[in-house]
């Protein structure tokens, strides 16, 4: 009995530190796998983020071969018949060819450090936001495109700009890329199988859901259509009979108005939004041509209508 006990008793603790041998390799075989995995995990984080420094350090030396007082302006590719998709990006460009600021195009980054295009690079220093931009390159090289004008016509000019670029912008891009879904636009932009295939999967639903937030998504199209319209008739309207917003003279406001009003006039043909310029209100269809010839000629586009 003793005997057997004793053999029990000792399989029991044979068997016992068996199992414990077992948990331990299993331990450490896991332990080691998990050693491993968390190894390549940092190893391909380290990876990516040597090839992206890498490759931005690549990227400033490009933007910085541009040279001194030299504006690299970052934005989308050229359209067929207007500049930019972007109005912010024309009116940044309308700004620097009135302002006779030296400058070159980069489209291969047109998103910036604020994740919005255009962008700007000028000796080394990034400046996002179009607005912050012009203000960057008045105070840089002394620009006064508003000298003709009075205090007060420069900051009636300013709610002239708002109503373009926060206002007028909204009912653009509603239609353009939700309630049209992207299918006109897509007509006036050379981008591609991809994005001809894609942009209105991801564009349809994104455009809906910031036109919602923002406000002008929750009336129908044809009150957005109207909201633009009375925009148009504003415009007109502080036109009157000027050449340019800012008189006799495009000033500062007229950059960003004729970058938005252009995407009604040369982005959106043989619609109704076209036809708000074209038939309803031709002094704007006047005023972008009259725009157009002042300062944005000799545009590198596919087809004509801004060559
Ligand atoms: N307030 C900005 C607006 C720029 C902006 O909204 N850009 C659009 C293109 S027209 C953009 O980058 N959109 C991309 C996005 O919002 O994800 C400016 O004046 O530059």
């Amino acid at each position: 009995m003793l005997f057997r006990t004793d053999t029990v008793r000792r399989s029991v603790t044979m068997e016992g530190l068996g199992s414990l041998a077992d948990l331990g390799v299993k331990l450490v075989a896991g332990y080691r796998s998990v050693v491993l995995g968390a190894g390549a995990v940092v190893a391909v984080w380290l990876a990516r983020k040597i090839i992206t420094t890498k490759k931005k350090q690549k990227l400033r030396r490009e933007w910085d071969s541009v040279g001194q007082d030299v504006v690299l302006l970052h934005q989308f590719l050229r359209g067929k018949y207007c500049p930019n998709l972007s109005p912010f990006a024309l009116k940044v460009e309308t700004f620097l060819r009135l302002a006779n600021i030296k400058y070159e195009v980069d489209s291969k980054s047109p998103y910036g450090p604020k994740g919005k295009c255009p962008w700007i690079t000028i000796n080394g220093e990034d400046v996002a936001d179009s607005e912050f931009v012009l203000d960057n390159l008045t105070q840089r090289f002394n620009i006064n495109l508003e000298s003709h004008l009075s205090t007060q016509q420069v900051a009636s000019l300013e709610a002239v700009r708002i109503l373009a670029d926060e206002h007028l912008f909204w009912c653009v891009i509603t239609w353009r890329y939700w309630l049209d879904r992207c299918v006109i636009f897509l007509t006036t932009q050379d981008l591609g199988l991809f994005f001809n295939t894609f942009m209105p999967v991801f564009m349809v639903p994104g455009i809906k859901h910031r036109a919602k937030e923002q406000g002008i998504g929750i009336h129908s199209p044809e009150e957005i259509y109207q909201i633009c319209k009375k925009d148009c008739a504003t415009l007109a309207g502080v036109l009157g009979d000027n050449d340019f917003f800012g008189g006799e003279k495009p000033s500062r406001a007229d950059c960003a108005v004729f970058g938005q009003l252009a995407q009604l006039m040369w982005n959106a043909p043989g619609t109704h939004y076209e036809a708000l310029l074209t038939n309803v209100f031709p002094c704007l269809a006047s005023y972008c041509l009259r725009m157009k010839d002042t300062e944005i000629t000799r545009f590198n586009l596919t087809n004509t209508a801004l060559l």
